[in-house]
């Protein structure tokens, strides 16, 4: 696809009928070729993620890529690092962290983001948090002009003790938003989904928008049982989005 909105240049594309799988390839392509040697890399969660990921084991392979360190996001992007040979490390070995890629659920024209739909936010914000730059990887579905406001959960992981008294605060606090809240269950067995920290997801849906963001996380993360929300307010440092039109990249 054609390059929008940045200064790289890049061939004009085939048109040719491409999936939405094949749109988080380019934009996890794309992020990669920002990875140099000797980086520090976070590694993300996802779908799009995974393709980075990927990628990064690739160009390893081909001695492209040389001495690079991945820090994942979750268990799932461990085992498929380890299963690629990527070399792995953590944030107590590694608490300064170069880049990281990683996908989203919402992205807003601020570059604010929805994550944790995947269940990996905890990770993900810890690591990202610890980078000097964090790259996000979308197919332009996740465009939204407001975060929390696309109709989809914005999760909330919270600790399993009385789990329905912090669901009933989280939807209270947002009463004015037209909250709703729902314990994330597995699709496959609807059992209760467990988070890799052993906490449970309130998905909080919102019928109107909750207003300042900041004031929101804030408030959200003073209640007592809470451990993170998916908000990811000013942590991107650019977003690659993968349209059928084009990549655009978006940068603060
Ligand atoms: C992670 O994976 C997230 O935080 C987000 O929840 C999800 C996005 O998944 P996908 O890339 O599969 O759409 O990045």
């Amino acid at each position: 696809p054609k390059l929008m909105g940045s200064s790289a240049a890049s061939a004009p594309c085939p048109s040719v009928n491409l999936t939405q799988d094949d749109l988080k390839k380019i934009a996890a392509y794309k992020a990669v070729e920002r990875v140099e040697s000797g980086m520090v890399v976070g590694l993300g969660t996802g779908s799009t993620a995974k393709h980075a990921v990927d990628r990064i084991a690739q160009l390893l392979q081909q001695g492209k890529l040389k001495d690079i360190v991945g820090i994942p996001t979750s268990k799932k992007t461990h085992e498929q690092a380890v299963s690629l040979g990527i070399p792995l490390s953590d944030l107590d070995s590694h608490p300064v962290i170069d880049l990281a890629i990683d996908g989203a659920d919402e992205v807003d024209p601020d570059l604010n983001l929805v994550k944790g739909r995947g269940g990996s936010l905890l990770r993900e914000k810890m690591v990202e948090s610890a980078s000097k730059k964090f790259i996000v990887i979308v197919d332009e579905s996740k465009l939204v002009n407001h975060i929390g406001g696309s109709g989809l959960a914005m999760p909330v992981e919270v600790i399993p003790f009385c789990w329905k008294h912090s669901l009933d605060r989280l939807v209270s606090m947002f009463a004015d938003a037209g909250c709703e809240g729902k314990l994330r269950k597995c699709a496959e067995n609807g059992k209760v989904y467990v988070t890799d920290n052993g906490n449970y997801i309130i998905d909080l849906y919102f019928e109107r928008e909750i207003g300042d963001l900041n004031v929101a996380s804030d408030a959200i993360l003073r209640l007592p049982g809470i451990v993170e929300h998916g908000m990811f307010i000013k942590l991107a440092t650019s977003v690659i989005v993968a349209g059928v039109d084009g990549i655009t990249v978006k940068t603060k």
